[in-house]
């Protein structure tokens, strides 16, 4: 206990250290925006993509995702609050290669897209909407490019708090602390009840990023797919699909075009090798290939094994859920024969 206390205090200190609040003009001039529809930015595509899009439209764009999906109003948020919310959850991300605000944009937007296009806002209540998109956006919050053996190696303070889902459990620590953070509570109008389940269903959709979770959770989620008349309105299968979801949005650049494909699995390589070279040099152990920048010949190998056993998987279970889910999966099948053809020319 007297361990954790005090990593929880280093923890403390070396995110308040990199944390600075939002300014009242920065709110000020994202409340005066006018929020474009959601065909200018293409958010109801599968295939959408940040890269056009500066910071400010990445802001635009979130508040169109709550508005359109009318949680403004059904939750009773303060679009001051809102605003401000969004702004400092943005600045809990870090400028690191992959794993940065545009992730979890991006994150979101798959989300946006497979509740509205895919119909799955149907299959659930306006509160776990609201989690899961709330999820999405604050799911990596101060993630710092090093994966969870990373913090175990190098027995960060992190590692001494959370030995299970170590990142994963931070990312809603972070969650939580911007929304008891003054001015940022978007939840506030919630009632007890709601408020009280609301928490449960974000911690328990940012842990489901965990991959190893996903793996653990995955084979009774297959069954339940492949059964009839399923009751989605079961607790434990309700459960099972809003984690799932989460995976499927989380990995969703595995089924964009390929050149947006190319380019992100580029950028997450770049930040697996900057972890690699710190393992090299701090740790002076040799890192596992997928780290390794002497092995980065291997990155379309790697990619074929990742859609074979983890992404097509899952992409096939919701295309079963509903026909408007499939482009997911035909992109990532794409996606799978271009690699093919680059792992087979290597
Ligand atoms: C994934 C599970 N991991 C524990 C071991 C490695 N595998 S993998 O062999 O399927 C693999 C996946 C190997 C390399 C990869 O990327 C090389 C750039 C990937 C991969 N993972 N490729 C992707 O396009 C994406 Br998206 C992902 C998911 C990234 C999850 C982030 C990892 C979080 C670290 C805690
Ligand atoms: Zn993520």
């Amino acid at each position: 206990n007297t361990v954790k206390v005090i990593a929880k205090r280093q923890v403390a200190l070396e995110v308040l250290s990199y944390h600075t609040s939002v300014s009242t003009a920065e709110v000020r001039k994202i409340q005066s925006f006018e929020i474009p529809p959601a065909q200018s930015y293409q958010l109801l595509d599968y295939g959408f993509s940040d890269f056009v899009l500066n910071d400010d439209d990445t802001i635009k764009a979130c508040i169109r995702m709550f508005v359109d999906l009318q949680l403004l109003e059904r939750f009773h948020i303060n679009y001051e609050v809102f605003c401000r919310w969004i702004l400092t959850v943005k600045k809990n991300y870090r400028n690191v290669t992959y794993h940065n605000w545009r992730h979890a944009f991006n994150v979101a937007q798959t989300m946006y897209c497979v509740l509205l296009r895919g119909h799955m806002k149907t299959m659930l209540s306006d509160l776990e909407v609201l989690a899961l998109l709330v999820g999405c956006l604050c799911h990596d919050l101060d993630h710092r490019g090093t994966n969870n053996q990373f913090q175990i190696k190098t027995m960060s303070p992190l590692a001494q708090l959370y030995s299970m889902s170590t990142m994963e459990h931070h990312h809603f620590d972070q969650c939580m602390m911007i929304l008891n953070t003054t001015g940022n509570n978007i939840l506030s109008e919630l009632s007890q009840t709601e408020y009280r389940q609301i928490l449960h269903l974000l911690e328990h959709a940012i842990l489901a990023t965990d991959l190893s979770i996903y793996f653990k959770y995955r084979t009774s989620f297959f069954k339940v797919i492949e059964a009839e008349n399923v009751d989605w309105n079961q607790v434990e299968n309700k459960e099972l699909l809003r984690g799932m979801m989460m995976t499927v949005c989380d990995i969703a650049a595995i089924s964009k075009p390929w050149e947006i494909q190319k380019e992100v699995a580029h950028l997450l390589a770049s930040e697996f090798f900057e972890q690699g070279d710190l393992e090299k040099t701090v740790l002076n152990v040799e890192p596992v290939d997928m780290l390794n920048r002497d092995k980065k010949d291997q990155l379309p190998s790697m990619q074929l094994g990742f859609i074979d056993s983890i992404c097509m998987p899952v992409y096939k279970a919701f295309a079963k859920l509903n026909q408007e889910l499939i482009p997911l999966l035909e992109g990532c099948q794409q996606n799978r024969d271009r690699w093919a053809m680059l792992a087979a020319t290597n």
